[in-house]
């Protein structure tokens, strides 16, 4: 087929959804639905919703976490570019404090097998490893995903506890 010469090609990206302020659940979902109408991507993959205490220095509320996979023709720094203005439509300020509460956070943990360390971004994302409240929604949508540099996602699961995690049961 002559046209298929002309498709853009997808690539497959995982992005992080958190949010601990402002009905954090609601923020969640709104979220998933924002994500599915960026330009040139396609939500295909979306995870149950956890609850999650918070990690870090900052004493805060829980957090509600969830894991979205898509299909986008962006490039990886055009998807982080669209992911900032999503947050900041869905009302997060633009001044960031690091480890503090937030109405919605988007990050990208893995885009395709790229590998990149800038300050802008760093693919894949470093946090991973850590994170049960990525780890367990990840495992949940793409158990055999092998994130470059890391491993497959169950088996880096299984490094992990469930400490301070538990499934929404809404
Ligand atoms: N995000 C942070 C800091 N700490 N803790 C949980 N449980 N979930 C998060 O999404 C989270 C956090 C900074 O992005
Ligand atoms: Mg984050
Ligand atoms: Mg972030």
């Amino acid at each position: 087929m002559p046209g298929c010469l002309l498709m853009e090609l997808w690539h497959p990206a995982y992005i992080a959804v958190g949010s601990n302020l402002d009905d954090p659940r609601s923020q969640v979902l709104r979220a998933f639905s924002r994500l599915a109408a960026l330009p040139a991507t396609r939500v295909v993959l979306m995870s149950p919703l956890y609850v999650s205490r918070p990690l870090g220095p900052v004493a805060q509320p829980d957090f509600y976490n969830a894991v979205a996979g898509v299909l986008t023709q962006l490039e990886s720094r055009a998807l982080l570019a669209q992911l900032r203005s999503l947050e900041t439509a869905l009302g997060r300020p633009e001044k960031r404090e690091r480890w503090g509460p937030r109405v919605i956070d988007l990050d990208v943990l893995a885009y395709g097998r790229e590998r990149r360390n800038d300050p802008e971004l760093t693919l894949p994302h470093p946090g991973i490893v850590e994170r049960n409240f990525v780890l367990y929604p990840l495992a949940d949508i793409a158990p055999d995903l092998d994130i470059p540099g890391l491993g497959r996602v169950t088996e880096l699961k299984g490094r992990v506890t469930s400490e301070g995690l538990r499934r929404d049961e809404q």
